[in-house]
C-alpha cells in the first residue's frame, strides 16, 4: 500500500475579528480547505477589523500567548508552519518572536505578513515607530509577504503609487531580502493601470518571479490575509514559489470580483467563501 504522507499543521496567530472576514477568520477556512489542521493562537478579539467601522471592541489577549505556547510545548506539539498577521502592540510582536523562538525548527516554515499599513499610510492602531518592531520579527521568518507601504516602511523608505518600474520592484525585493527571509512576496505590485498583483523572489536561486490580474476599481479589507493564507498552503502543499504565488493571486483577484459585482459594503471584505471547492483542488 502506498505510504500516505503525513498531515500539514499550522499556528497561526493573528487576531479574531468577528465581523468583517480577515485575520483568523479567513486563515482558518483556507488553510483547512487545503487539506491543512489549522491551530490558532488569537492575539486580540475584535467585533469587526478596524478598516472602516468606529467603535469596534478590543479584547487583548497578549497575557495569554505565552502560557499557550507552554502549555503546547509541554504537549510536545510540533508546526509545519508558523504564520503570524495582525500583531496589535509592541509586546505582541516581542511575544511572537519568543513563540517563534520556542517552536521554529529546521525543518519548518515561518511566514510574517508585517500587517501594518496599506495605501501609503500606517493603520490608525499603530504608533509611527511600530514597523521598527516589525522588521525585527521579519529577521525570523523564512518568508515575508509585505505590501507595497509595509515595503517602504520596513526598509525606512518613502513609499510611492504605483504603476511601478521592474528595476524598482526587483529593487525593493532585493533590499526586503536583506531584512533575513529565505523568500519575498510583494503585492500591490503593478506595472500599468490596468493590472495589479504579486512578485516572488527567492533569495537562494535569485528568481524572481510576478503573478498579475486584472485592476478592480474598489478595495476590500482582508485580501492581504487571504493572499497570506493561500501561499502558505501552496508553499506547505509543496508547490513552487511561482505556482502558489500565482494561486494566491488568482484566488485574491476572483473573490474580488465577485464581491465586486455583488455590489456589497467593501468593508464587509470578499466573498471567498465560494472559492474554497477549487482552491482546495487546486491545492491537492
Ligand atoms: O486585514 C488586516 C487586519 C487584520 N486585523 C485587524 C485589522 C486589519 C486591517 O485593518 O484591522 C483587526
Amino acid at each position: 500500500m502506498k505510504k500516505k504522507s503525513k498531515q500539514k499543521r499550522v499556528a497561526a496567530i493573528h487576531d479574531i475579528s468577528g465581523f468583517g472576514r480577515c485575520s483568523l477568520t479567513v486563515a482558518i477556512p483556507i488553510i483547512s480547505a487545503a487539506g491543512i489542521e489549522c491551530s490558532v493562537v488569537p492575539t486580540a478579539v475584535l467585533s469587526t477589523h478596524t478598516g472602516g467601522f468606529t467603535g469596534f471592541t478590543y479584547l487583548d489577549l497578549t497575557d495569554s500567548i505565552l502560557p499557550t505556547a507552554q502549555h503546547w510545548q509541554d504537549l510536545g506539539l510540533e508546526f509545519d508552519a508558523l504564520y503570524s498577521g495582525f500583531l496589535g502592540s509592541y509586546k505582541q510582536v516581542e511575544i511572537v518572536s519568543d513563540f517563534y523562538d520556542r517552536f521554529k525548527t529546521s525543518e519548518n516554515l515561518v511566514m510574517v505578513d508585517p500587517v501594518m499599513a496599506d495605501n501609503g499610510v500606517l493603520y490608525k492602531t499603530f504608533s509611527a515607530d511600530f514597523p521598527k518592531e516589525m522588521r525585527k520579527l521579519c529577521k525570523k521568518a523564512d518568508v515575508i509577504v509585505p505590501n507595497m507601504t509595509e515595503a517602504a516602511l520596513l526598509l525606512e523608505e518613502e513609499y510611492r503609487v504605483g504603476p511601478y518600474s521592474k528595476k524598482y520592484i526587483t529593487q525593493t525585493l532585493k533590499k526586503l531580502i536583506l531584512l533575513g527571509s529565505k523568500l519575498v512576496v510583494l503585492t500591490g505590485v503593478c506595472f500599468d493601470e490596468n493590472t495589479l498583483g504579486a512578485a516572488a523572489y527567492d533569495a537562494n536561486t535569485e528568481e524572481i518571479v510576478y503573478a498579475m490580474a486584472p485592476k478592480i476599481p474598489e478595495q476590500y479589507p482582508g485580501t492581504g490575509d487571504i493572499f497570506a493564507s493561500v501561499l502558505l498552503a501552496g508553499l506547505l502543499k509543496r508547490k513552487d514559489l511561482a505556482y502558489a504565488t500565482k494561486t494566491a493571486v488568482n484566488f485574491v483577484s476572483k473573490s474580488i470580483q465577485r464581491t465586486y459585482e455583488a455590489g456589497t459594503d467593501p468593508r464587509y471584505g470578499v466573498n471567498f467563501e465560494v472559492g474554497l471547492k477549487t482552491l482546495a483542488n487546486s491545492t491537492s
